[in-house]
């Protein structure tokens, strides 16, 4: 979001979960759970509410799809849509595959969450099978909070599962030069401070 509006920002990059391995955090973020922004007094800790604090600061942006605009409704539910229906199903598919201890995992949980998860990505097939993003026929913020599922369903191993017209749209949020800027911060950052960039497999959130 932040190079998509072309904004400033400082990246500071933890150990994930830094709930377990950098308790420091918790005095920034008693949740433990990133992102954590902070602008001046404000902080905030929900992805989406973040994404629309951007937009306000801009004042105007094309990012945002505004309350007089035809795809008003569309864009609010699926801004919401990418980080409240989306990635739910995948936490428990993180937690029930990777981050917890062997023998606490649940492979059928883990499945049943895909499921639910990939399920729930066919209902973008309607829009993307004949438009380009997934609303106000322009790339705005509901697709950074859908395109970030799909990104975390890579991680997940998931992307040879979405359908055709979900793997077009990734791809095309992929080939933005904003993302491609994101990317190169993340992992310039996480070199200069020694943290790595993708989350290590066998940590064990409570
Ligand atoms: N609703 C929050 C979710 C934040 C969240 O749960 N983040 C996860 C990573 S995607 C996290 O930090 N988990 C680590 C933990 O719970 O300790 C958002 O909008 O970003």
């Amino acid at each position: 979001m932040l190079e998509e509006l072309d904004m400033a920002y400082e990246l500071v990059m933890l150990p994930f979960p830094p709930r377990v391995h950098d308790r420091s955090y918790l005095n920034d973020n008693p949740l433990g759970t990133i992102p954590l922004m902070i602008d001046g007094h404000t902080r905030m800790t929900e992805s989406v509410a973040i994404c629309q604090y951007l937009c306000a600061q801009q004042g105007s942006t094309p990012l945002q799809v505004t309350a007089d605009e035809d795809g008003f409704g569309a864009y609010l539910n699926y801004l919401h849509f990418g980080e409240a229906t989306l990635t739910f199903p995948q936490t428990l598919v993180l937690r029930y595959a990777y981050f917890e201890t062997p023998t606490r995992r649940q492979p059928s949980v883990a499945e049943d969450y895909t499921k639910w998860f990939l399920a729930r990505l066919k209902t973008l097939d309607n829009v993307l099978s004949h438009d380009e993003y997934i609303c106000a026929n322009r790339f705005t913020a509901a697709d950074i909070s859908v395109g970030y599922a799909l990104l975390l369903g890579c991680h997940l191993g998931l992307a040879d599962r979405y359908t055709p017209a979900v793997s077009a749209y990734w791809q095309r949020l992929q080939n933005r030069n904003a993302y491609q800027r994101a990317l190169a911060a993340q992992q310039k950052a996480a070199i200069s401070q020694g943290v790595s960039d993708v989350p290590a497999p066998d940590v064990r959130p409570s």
